[in-house]
């Protein structure tokens, strides 16, 4: 592109078209899942629940996200939790499960143009028939994912426009040619596919297999670091960074943010970015707590953040949109930062500016290499369609680093441009927006009511006739999937209860426990009593429990730790520091057996625990020196059927 030096302070930075345009722009997004992000979303009350959902859907609000990229659950630990599959069984088929669904509907009712997509992270276990690997009968996992597309439609009528592989796992040509001739049989000859949500290296496959090359639309990598190497350039895909951010939410994640949705197209040429997450709304002690573009993690009080990357991200959404074109004149700023612009092809001109500065803009990953921003004045001249552009308004975002007061998402007054050019003094941790578009605004509400820890006092007997979810709430299931389930065959109190669901270890995409678990509370709970009512379905092996103290989740939920109270099938009980079984406090018999509902109560204050079986002691004294804290929980031995009900804690 061409500058000229005008004077020893400033360049001239020209944004013409006359020699064509670049790539066509696909959007910024958000991804829900992978895992369990929006877990919490869900329980908030309402007009909290749909304020959240104005700020990161509406048009002209707040980040009015263009893409909403979702997990398709697979039963499996996906990072914060595990999300329910729409076919737990071979046999089974049910596309009321979980929030993904809800969450789409509500993102389409805000904006019907949202780009809708699907990722597997995980499957359930008979996909990979025994076997933790989901390749080696495509047409049964081409068909499981194309089921839930045709769900999508047939009971919510969305229409899924692009599906992935495998997150960050490896893909497999033949499955990828499967996949796309299948959804061809169907008629989805319209949804994309992304491959393949890791590195580029499908790239290279692609440019010595025309098979595989024709049925990917889209190259998605993660975290790219914004560039890309030569392979991906050379296929001529659309490039698309299809995972990225995954930064604490606070102003330096705002700068991150800001620095790569502009340069993930100026050096990499990619013409998407998904944040992962949509928004962070998982318990915060969970893996990567507050990753996400804004905060809504407490239902039982309402409270919720508008982060700084809602408002970095409405500077390029609510003035663009899927199908404009970047200008080819974008690029670095002279004394470092960088300028993109984009154009609906009909005079319509937004550019947008950042001079994030190397401290103030590191993400996750990858390493940030070293670089200089420093004030500047910038001479943008107005060439070809855009050279009779007489005014341009202006939105400045300011992160004030040094003063700690931050500024986002100001409307200035406009720019008149005069000889088809205007300057700017850039000052460092700045973003800019100059656009022809008119409809930009900066959505507010009341402030949501004061953040509060999770109440001392709680119980749920899961009596919801119509749950509007299947998973009962702040239940946040680490291993196994706990839902709603109603008990005809019982003829006492136990009709409407949770049930684990799981008969079979999913192919999984971490480690997910040998055992099944949800856990629920606050996570600095130390003194506490947790009760519950269990039922076991397996007469020969079974096993539940009810725990405190619980030390992890996530990714780490096999080596969770805390206080584990559990009855068996086989007549006896176990209390263990961990949720492997390996370390026991105590055991002895407890006349436990399948089909009998049992009242367990585990009380942990300071260094013991006692356990009541029925409402009689059972056990007590046993030694508990650490975890000092951590969550309530519920689970099972294995992955068996089991019920739930009366659940309640009482903490300190
Ligand atoms: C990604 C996952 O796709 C997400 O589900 C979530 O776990 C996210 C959290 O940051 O991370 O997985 C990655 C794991 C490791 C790397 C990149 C992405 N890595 O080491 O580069």
């Amino acid at each position: 592109f061409l500058f000229s030096l005008d004077c020893c302070f400033c360049q001239t930075y020209v944004l013409d078209d006359t020699k064509g345009l670049g790539r066509v722009f696909d959007g910024i997004g958000g991804l829900s899942g992978g895992g369990a992000t929006s877990r919490l979303l869900v329980n908030y009350a309402e007009p909290y629940r749909s304020q959240i959902l104005d700020y990161l859907f509406k048009p002209n609000f707040g980040a009015s996200l263009h893409i909403l990229k979702v997990e398709i659950g697979g039963d499996a630990q996906t990072t914060d939790g595990t999300e329910p599959s729409h076919m737990h069984y071979e046999n089974d088929e049910n596309y009321f499960r979980g929030y993904e669904w809800w969450l789409m509907k509500e993102a389409k009712k805000r904006n019907p143009n949202i780009t809708l997509i699907g990722l597997p992270w995980a499957f359930p276990g008979w996909v990979g028939h025994g076997k933790n690997w989901p390749y080696d009968f495509p047409d049964i996992t081409a068909s499981y994912v194309v089921n839930w597309i045709l769900g999508a439609k047939q009971y919510h009528d969305l229409d899924i426009q692009y599906v992935g592989i495998w997150n960050e796992r490896n893909y497999d040509a033949k499955y990828i040619k499967v996949l796309r001739a299948m959804l061809d049989k169907v008629g989805l000859t319209g949804v994309g596919i992304i491959a393949a949500d890791g590195d580029w290296s499908i790239a290279n496959s692609m440019l010595i297999d025309p098979n595989l090359n024709e049925s990917v639309e889209v190259i998605g990598a993660h975290y790219p670091g914004t560039i890309t190497v030569q392979n991906a350039l050379k296929t001529q895909k659309q490039l698309w960074s299809s995972e990225d951010y995954s930064t604490f939410n606070d102003e330096v994640g705002g700068g991150c943010w800001a620095r790569i949705l502009n340069q993930n197209y100026v050096n990499g040429k990619m013409t998407a970015t998904i944040s992962w997450n949509l928004v962070a709304s998982y318990y915060q002690e969970l893996p990567f707590g507050r990753d996400g573009l804004m905060t809504a993690q407490e239902p039982w009080s309402g409270n919720y953040v508008v982060d700084s990357p809602i408002w970095i991200t409405a500077h390029t959404t609510q003035f663009t949109q899927p199908g404009w074109t970047y200008l080819q004149t974008v690029g670095h700023l002279a004394q470092g930062g960088s300028y993109v612009a984009l154009t609906n092809g009909k005079g319509s001109l937004t550019v947008v500016i950042e001079t994030m500065t190397h401290d103030h803009s590191v993400c996750i990953r990858p390493p940030l290499p070293h670089f200089n921003v420093t004030s500047q004045n910038a001479t943008f001249q107005l060439k070809g369609s855009f050279a009779s552009i007489k005014e341009l308004k202006v939105w400045r975002s300011q992160f004030n680093f040094k003063t700690k007061k931050p500024s986002f998402f100001e409307k200035l007054t406009p720019l008149t441009i005069k000889d088809g050019s205007f300057t700017l003094n850039l000052a460092e941790d700045e973003v800019y927006t100059l656009t022809t578009v008119t409809t930009g605004s900066k959505g507010s509400y009341p402030d949501p009511p004061p953040s509060a820890r999770f109440p001392k006092v709680y119980k749920d007997d899961f009596d919801v006739r119509n749950p509007p979810f299947s998973e009962a709430p702040n239940f946040a299931d680490q291993t196994g999937v706990f839902e709603y389930h109603v008990n005809l065959t019982d003829s006492g109190p136990h009709v409407f209860t949770l049930r684990q669901a799981l008969t079979e270890r999913p192919v999984t995409w971490a480690a997910d426990a040998d055992q099944t678990i949800s856990v629920i509370g606050d996570y600095q709970w130390q003194n506490l009593e947790v009760t519950c009512d269990v039922f076991m379905e397996n007469v020969k092996s079974s096993g539940v429990f009810i725990a405190a103290r619980v030390d992890k989740g996530g990714q780490s939920i096999r080596s969770a730790k805390g206080v584990f109270f559990w009855v068996f099938a086989d007549g006896t009980y176990k209390v263990t520091n961990d949720l492997a079984g390996q370390t026991v406090l105590a055991e002895g018999q407890s006349g436990t057996r399948a089909y009998g509902w049992y009242n367990l109560s585990l009380t942990v204050k300071g260094q013991y625990a006692a356990g009541m079986l029925n409402g009689y002691p059972l056990w007590k004294q046993a030694v508990v020196l650490t975890p000092k804290n951590g969550w309530a929980a519920i689970g099972t031995r294995s992955f068996e059927l089991a019920q739930f009900d009366n659940f309640a804690v009482v903490a300190e």
